[in-house]
Protein backbone atom coordinates (compact mmCIF):
# COMPACT_ATOMS: atom_id res chain seq x y z
CA UNK A 1 0.00 0.00 0.00
CA UNK A 2 3.03 2.63 1.16
CA UNK A 3 4.40 1.16 -1.59
CA UNK A 4 1.83 2.23 -4.48
CA UNK A 5 1.19 5.74 -2.81
CA UNK A 6 4.97 6.58 -2.45
CA UNK A 7 5.65 6.14 -5.84
CA UNK A 8 1.96 7.90 -6.75
CA UNK A 9 3.26 10.66 -4.74
CA UNK A 10 6.76 11.20 -6.72
CA UNK A 11 5.81 14.22 -8.16
CA UNK A 12 4.67 15.93 -4.86
CA UNK A 13 7.27 14.96 -2.86
CA UNK A 14 10.23 15.48 -4.99
CA UNK A 15 8.35 19.41 -5.88
CA UNK A 16 9.23 20.56 -2.01
CA UNK A 17 10.72 17.61 0.15
CA UNK A 18 13.85 17.92 -2.19
CA UNK A 19 13.34 21.49 -2.03
CA UNK A 20 13.56 21.40 2.26
CA UNK A 21 15.99 18.93 2.04
CA UNK A 22 18.34 21.10 -0.24
CA UNK A 23 17.60 23.87 2.49
CA UNK A 24 18.59 21.41 5.52
CA UNK A 25 22.27 20.73 3.34
CA UNK A 26 22.91 23.89 2.68
CA UNK A 27 22.02 25.73 6.36
CA UNK A 28 23.16 23.50 8.52
CA UNK A 29 22.38 25.92 11.26
CA UNK A 30 18.89 26.56 12.28
CA UNK A 31 18.70 30.39 12.12
CA UNK A 32 15.73 33.15 10.96
CA UNK A 33 17.81 32.69 7.61
CA UNK A 34 17.37 29.04 7.71
CA UNK A 35 13.13 29.53 8.70
CA UNK A 36 12.71 31.60 6.04
CA UNK A 37 13.93 29.56 3.05
CA UNK A 38 12.24 26.75 4.77
CA UNK A 39 9.02 28.88 4.81
CA UNK A 40 9.74 29.91 0.89
CA UNK A 41 9.98 26.66 -0.18
CA UNK A 42 6.80 25.17 1.55
CA UNK A 43 4.63 27.99 0.06
CA UNK A 44 6.11 27.04 -3.50
CA UNK A 45 4.91 23.70 -3.12
CA UNK A 46 1.60 25.04 -2.77
CA UNK A 47 1.01 23.37 0.81
CA UNK A 48 -1.05 27.42 1.28
CA UNK A 49 -0.02 30.33 3.07
CA UNK A 50 -2.40 30.13 5.85
CA UNK A 51 -1.57 26.63 6.26
CA UNK A 52 2.56 26.97 5.88
CA UNK A 53 2.22 30.05 8.44
CA UNK A 54 0.81 27.63 10.76
CA UNK A 55 3.22 24.70 10.26
CA UNK A 56 5.90 27.06 10.78
CA UNK A 57 4.85 28.15 14.06
CA UNK A 58 4.71 24.69 14.99
CA UNK A 59 7.93 24.08 13.97
CA UNK A 60 9.46 27.20 15.84
CA UNK A 61 7.95 26.47 19.24
CA UNK A 62 9.00 22.66 19.17
CA UNK A 63 13.07 23.68 18.07
CA UNK A 64 12.82 26.32 21.10
CA UNK A 65 10.84 23.89 23.21
CA UNK A 66 13.30 20.88 22.57
CA UNK A 67 16.77 23.44 21.85
CA UNK A 68 17.22 22.39 18.42
CA UNK A 69 20.08 23.77 17.14
CA UNK A 70 20.53 21.47 13.55
CA UNK A 71 18.58 21.98 10.41
CA UNK A 72 19.07 18.33 9.85
CA UNK A 73 16.39 17.57 12.50
CA UNK A 74 13.54 19.75 11.06
CA UNK A 75 12.37 16.69 8.78
CA UNK A 76 11.33 14.97 11.75
CA UNK A 77 9.59 18.14 13.08
CA UNK A 78 7.63 18.97 9.90
CA UNK A 79 6.37 15.31 9.83
CA UNK A 80 4.74 15.34 13.09
CA UNK A 81 3.53 18.68 12.32
CA UNK A 82 2.03 17.78 9.00
CA UNK A 83 0.19 14.95 10.67
CA UNK A 84 -0.78 16.96 13.45
CA UNK A 85 -2.78 19.48 11.29
CA UNK A 86 -4.35 16.45 8.87
CA UNK A 87 -5.74 14.79 11.82
CA UNK A 88 -6.75 17.68 14.47
CA UNK A 89 -9.92 19.93 14.67
CA UNK A 90 -11.51 17.26 12.41
CA UNK A 91 -13.68 14.63 14.36
CA UNK A 92 -12.76 11.14 13.62
CA UNK A 93 -11.83 10.38 9.52
CA UNK A 94 -15.08 7.66 9.18
CA UNK A 95 -15.34 7.04 6.28
CA UNK A 96 -18.34 6.10 4.07
CA UNK A 97 -19.55 3.11 6.31
CA UNK A 98 -22.16 0.94 4.16
CA UNK A 99 -24.36 -1.16 6.45
CA UNK A 100 -25.64 1.69 8.86
CA UNK A 101 -27.69 3.36 6.98
CA UNK A 102 -29.71 0.87 3.84
CA UNK A 103 -29.41 2.36 1.37
CA UNK A 104 -26.65 4.12 2.49
CA UNK A 105 -27.01 6.91 -0.57
CA UNK A 106 -23.96 9.06 -1.54
CA UNK A 107 -24.29 12.04 -3.77
CA UNK A 108 -21.28 13.15 -5.83
CA UNK A 109 -20.44 16.97 -6.77
CA UNK A 110 -18.06 18.86 -8.22
CA UNK A 111 -16.88 20.90 -11.16
CA UNK A 112 -16.51 19.45 -14.33
CA UNK A 113 -13.48 17.24 -15.24
CA UNK A 114 -12.48 17.10 -11.90
CA UNK A 115 -13.18 13.11 -12.12
CA UNK A 116 -17.01 12.36 -10.37
CA UNK A 117 -17.65 10.13 -12.93
CA UNK A 118 -14.58 8.20 -12.59
CA UNK A 119 -14.40 7.98 -8.71
CA UNK A 120 -17.93 6.88 -9.07
CA UNK A 121 -17.23 3.80 -10.52
CA UNK A 122 -13.94 3.40 -8.31
CA UNK A 123 -15.79 3.57 -5.24
CA UNK A 124 -18.53 1.22 -6.57
CA UNK A 125 -15.86 -1.21 -7.43
CA UNK A 126 -14.26 -0.66 -3.57
CA UNK A 127 -17.93 -1.27 -2.30
CA UNK A 128 -18.73 -4.48 -4.83
CA UNK A 129 -15.03 -5.80 -2.87
CA UNK A 130 -16.94 -5.41 0.38
CA UNK A 131 -19.34 -7.57 -1.35
CA UNK A 132 -22.19 -4.70 -1.20
CA UNK A 133 -25.05 -4.28 -3.47
CA UNK A 134 -24.41 -1.41 -5.61
CA UNK A 135 -26.90 1.01 -7.86
CA UNK A 136 -25.67 4.26 -9.91
CA UNK A 137 -27.78 6.80 -10.50
CA UNK A 138 -26.74 9.17 -13.78
CA UNK A 139 -27.97 12.53 -12.71
CA UNK A 140 -25.30 14.63 -14.92
CA UNK A 141 -28.19 15.07 -17.63
CA UNK A 142 -26.29 17.74 -18.82
CA UNK A 143 -24.57 15.96 -21.41
CA UNK A 144 -25.69 13.54 -23.31
CA UNK A 145 -22.30 11.57 -22.95
CA UNK A 146 -22.15 11.73 -19.20
CA UNK A 147 -24.62 8.99 -19.13
CA UNK A 148 -22.85 6.60 -21.32
CA UNK A 149 -19.99 7.20 -19.51
CA UNK A 150 -21.37 6.20 -16.30
CA UNK A 151 -22.96 3.39 -17.97
CA UNK A 152 -19.40 2.54 -18.85
CA UNK A 153 -18.15 2.14 -14.93
CA UNK A 154 -21.30 0.58 -14.06
CA UNK A 155 -20.58 -2.32 -16.70
CA UNK A 156 -16.83 -2.28 -15.36
CA UNK A 157 -17.68 -2.23 -11.70
CA UNK A 158 -20.76 -4.89 -12.66
CA UNK A 159 -22.98 -2.91 -11.14
CA UNK A 160 -26.73 -1.87 -11.83
CA UNK A 161 -27.45 2.09 -13.48
CA UNK A 162 -30.50 3.79 -13.39
CA UNK A 163 -30.66 6.51 -16.56
CA UNK A 164 -32.56 8.74 -18.23
CA UNK A 165 -32.91 11.19 -21.37
CA UNK A 166 -30.25 13.55 -21.84
CA UNK A 167 -31.97 16.63 -20.89
CA UNK A 168 -34.47 14.96 -18.36
CA UNK A 169 -34.96 16.37 -14.87
CA UNK A 170 -31.45 15.27 -12.80
CA UNK A 171 -33.83 15.49 -9.70
CA UNK A 172 -36.29 12.55 -10.95
CA UNK A 173 -33.67 10.50 -12.48
CA UNK A 174 -32.27 10.96 -8.40
CA UNK A 175 -35.54 10.29 -7.22
CA UNK A 176 -36.05 7.53 -9.14
CA UNK A 177 -32.92 5.80 -8.59
CA UNK A 178 -33.62 5.97 -4.67
CA UNK A 179 -37.29 4.56 -5.37
CA UNK A 180 -35.37 1.74 -7.21
CA UNK A 181 -32.46 1.28 -4.66
CA UNK A 182 -35.36 0.73 -1.90
CA UNK A 183 -37.44 -1.63 -3.90
CA UNK A 184 -34.14 -3.66 -4.58
CA UNK A 185 -32.50 -3.72 -1.28
CA UNK A 186 -29.54 -2.08 -2.62
CA UNK A 187 -26.90 -1.21 0.11
CA UNK A 188 -25.05 1.76 -1.88
CA UNK A 189 -26.89 4.77 -3.94
CA UNK A 190 -24.22 6.97 -5.88
CA UNK A 191 -25.38 9.87 -7.39
CA UNK A 192 -23.70 11.37 -10.08
CA UNK A 193 -24.25 15.05 -10.96
CA UNK A 194 -23.35 17.99 -13.77
CA UNK A 195 -20.60 19.95 -12.79
CA UNK A 196 -22.11 22.52 -15.36
CA UNK A 197 -24.87 24.01 -16.06
CA UNK A 198 -26.17 27.21 -18.38
CA UNK A 199 -24.73 29.37 -14.87
CA UNK A 200 -23.24 28.20 -11.80
CA UNK A 201 -26.18 29.05 -9.63
CA UNK A 202 -28.48 27.60 -11.64
CA UNK A 203 -25.99 24.12 -11.07
CA UNK A 204 -26.18 25.17 -6.92
CA UNK A 205 -30.19 25.00 -6.75
CA UNK A 206 -30.45 22.42 -9.46
CA UNK A 207 -27.94 20.47 -6.81
CA UNK A 208 -30.33 21.55 -3.51
CA UNK A 209 -32.82 20.36 -5.79
CA UNK A 210 -32.22 16.84 -5.74
CA UNK A 211 -30.61 16.88 -2.37
CA UNK A 212 -34.10 17.67 -1.72
CA UNK A 213 -36.14 15.03 -3.40
CA UNK A 214 -33.40 12.33 -2.52
CA UNK A 215 -34.50 13.58 1.42
CA UNK A 216 -38.36 13.43 0.71
CA UNK A 217 -38.02 9.72 0.51
CA UNK A 218 -35.51 8.82 3.28
CA UNK A 219 -35.15 12.27 5.19
CA UNK A 220 -31.11 12.03 6.42
CA UNK A 221 -30.67 11.18 2.89
CA UNK A 222 -27.93 11.97 1.27
CA UNK A 223 -25.78 10.64 4.10
CA UNK A 224 -22.70 11.49 2.43
CA UNK A 225 -21.99 14.46 0.20
CA UNK A 226 -18.38 13.88 -1.40
CA UNK A 227 -17.02 16.90 -3.47
CA UNK A 228 -14.34 15.99 -5.82
CA UNK A 229 -11.31 17.94 -5.81
CA UNK A 230 -8.58 17.99 -8.74
CA UNK A 231 -5.44 17.96 -6.87
CA UNK A 232 -3.67 19.51 -10.27
CA UNK A 233 -5.37 22.84 -9.78
CA UNK A 234 -3.61 23.34 -6.52
CA UNK A 235 -4.73 26.51 -4.90
CA UNK A 236 -7.05 27.03 -7.23
CA UNK A 237 -9.32 24.69 -6.76
CA UNK A 238 -10.13 26.09 -2.57
CA UNK A 239 -12.42 28.58 -4.45
CA UNK A 240 -14.83 26.52 -5.99
CA UNK A 241 -14.58 24.25 -3.46
CA UNK A 242 -15.93 26.77 -1.40
CA UNK A 243 -18.74 27.67 -3.37
CA UNK A 244 -20.10 23.89 -3.00
CA UNK A 245 -19.28 23.62 0.57
CA UNK A 246 -21.54 26.68 1.27
CA UNK A 247 -24.47 25.58 -1.22
CA UNK A 248 -24.81 21.53 -0.34
CA UNK A 249 -23.41 20.90 2.62
CA UNK A 250 -19.89 18.49 1.28
CA UNK A 251 -19.22 15.93 4.14
CA UNK A 252 -16.30 14.83 2.42
CA UNK A 253 -13.35 15.51 0.05
CA UNK A 254 -12.07 13.09 -2.85
CA UNK A 255 -8.73 14.09 -4.30
CA UNK A 256 -8.73 13.18 -7.49
CA UNK A 257 -5.02 12.85 -9.74
CA UNK A 258 -2.86 13.45 -7.06
CA UNK A 259 -0.66 10.94 -9.12
CA UNK A 260 1.52 13.13 -11.96
CA UNK A 261 1.06 16.56 -10.26
CA UNK A 262 3.61 17.76 -7.81
CA UNK A 263 0.74 19.77 -6.21
CA UNK A 264 -0.13 17.03 -3.68
CA UNK A 265 0.70 19.77 -0.53
CA UNK A 266 -3.26 20.99 -1.19
CA UNK A 267 -4.19 18.25 0.84
CA UNK A 268 -3.02 20.49 3.93
CA UNK A 269 -4.65 23.29 2.75
CA UNK A 270 -7.98 21.58 2.37
CA UNK A 271 -8.13 20.74 5.37
CA UNK A 272 -6.69 23.91 7.15
CA UNK A 273 -9.53 26.40 4.75
CA UNK A 274 -12.70 23.98 4.57
CA UNK A 275 -12.38 21.68 7.53
CA UNK A 276 -13.44 19.06 5.95
CA UNK A 277 -11.79 15.66 5.67
CA UNK A 278 -10.54 14.23 2.67
CA UNK A 279 -12.03 10.68 2.50
CA UNK A 280 -10.56 9.53 -0.72
CA UNK A 281 -7.72 10.20 -2.95
CA UNK A 282 -7.49 9.04 -6.59
CA UNK A 283 -4.62 7.67 -7.82
CA UNK A 284 -5.16 7.70 -11.62
CA UNK A 285 -7.20 6.60 -14.24
CA UNK A 286 -7.87 2.43 -13.60
CA UNK A 287 -10.76 1.24 -11.85
CA UNK A 288 -8.25 0.25 -8.24
CA UNK A 289 -6.93 3.77 -8.44
CA UNK A 290 -8.84 5.17 -5.55
CA UNK A 291 -7.85 4.66 -1.73
CA UNK A 292 -9.45 5.50 1.28
CA UNK A 293 -7.07 8.32 2.50
CA UNK A 294 -5.59 7.48 5.80
CA UNK A 295 -3.24 10.74 7.21
CA UNK A 296 -0.64 8.43 8.85
CA UNK A 297 0.30 6.83 5.38
CA UNK A 298 -0.04 9.63 3.33
CA UNK A 299 2.66 11.61 5.52
CA UNK A 300 4.81 8.55 6.03
CA UNK A 301 4.43 8.15 2.19
CA UNK A 302 5.52 12.09 1.14
CA UNK A 303 8.92 11.95 3.28
CA UNK A 304 9.85 8.55 2.33
N1 LIG B 1 -4.46 10.69 -13.59
C1 LIG B 1 -5.70 10.68 -13.08
N2 LIG B 1 -6.74 10.98 -13.88
C2 LIG B 1 -7.99 10.95 -13.36
C3 LIG B 1 -8.21 10.62 -11.99
N3 LIG B 1 -9.55 10.69 -11.76
C4 LIG B 1 -10.12 11.06 -12.95
N4 LIG B 1 -9.19 11.22 -13.91
C5 LIG B 1 -9.38 11.64 -15.31
O1 LIG B 1 -9.98 12.93 -15.35
C6 LIG B 1 -10.80 13.07 -16.49
C7 LIG B 1 -12.19 13.58 -16.09
O2 LIG B 1 -12.83 12.58 -15.32
P1 LIG B 1 -14.42 12.46 -15.20
O3 LIG B 1 -14.69 11.35 -14.26
O4 LIG B 1 -15.05 12.40 -16.53
O5 LIG B 1 -14.76 13.86 -14.52
P2 LIG B 1 -16.21 14.52 -14.25
O6 LIG B 1 -16.45 15.49 -15.36
O7 LIG B 1 -16.05 15.22 -12.94
O8 LIG B 1 -17.21 13.43 -14.18
C8 LIG B 1 -10.83 11.70 -17.15
O9 LIG B 1 -9.93 11.71 -18.23
C9 LIG B 1 -10.34 10.75 -16.05
O10 LIG B 1 -9.69 9.62 -16.57
C10 LIG B 1 -7.07 10.31 -11.15
O11 LIG B 1 -7.15 10.03 -9.96
N5 LIG B 1 -5.84 10.34 -11.77
MG1 LIG C 1 -18.98 13.15 -15.20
Amino acid sequence: MIGKLKHKLTKTREGWLGKVTAVVKSQPDIDEDFFDSLEEVLIAGDLGVNFVMDLMDNVRATVEELGIKKSENILRILKTGMLRALTQDLQANDNVAAGEKKPLVIMVVGVNGTGKTTTIGKLAALFKEEEKKVLLAAADTFRAAASDQLEIWADRASVDIIRNQPGADPASVAFDALQAAVSRGVDVLIVDTAGRLHTKSNLMEELKKIRRVLGKLIPDAPHETLLIMDATTGQNGLSQAKQFTEAVGVTGIVLTKLDGTAKGGIVFSITKELGIPVKYIGLGEKIDDLEVFNPDEFVEALFQ
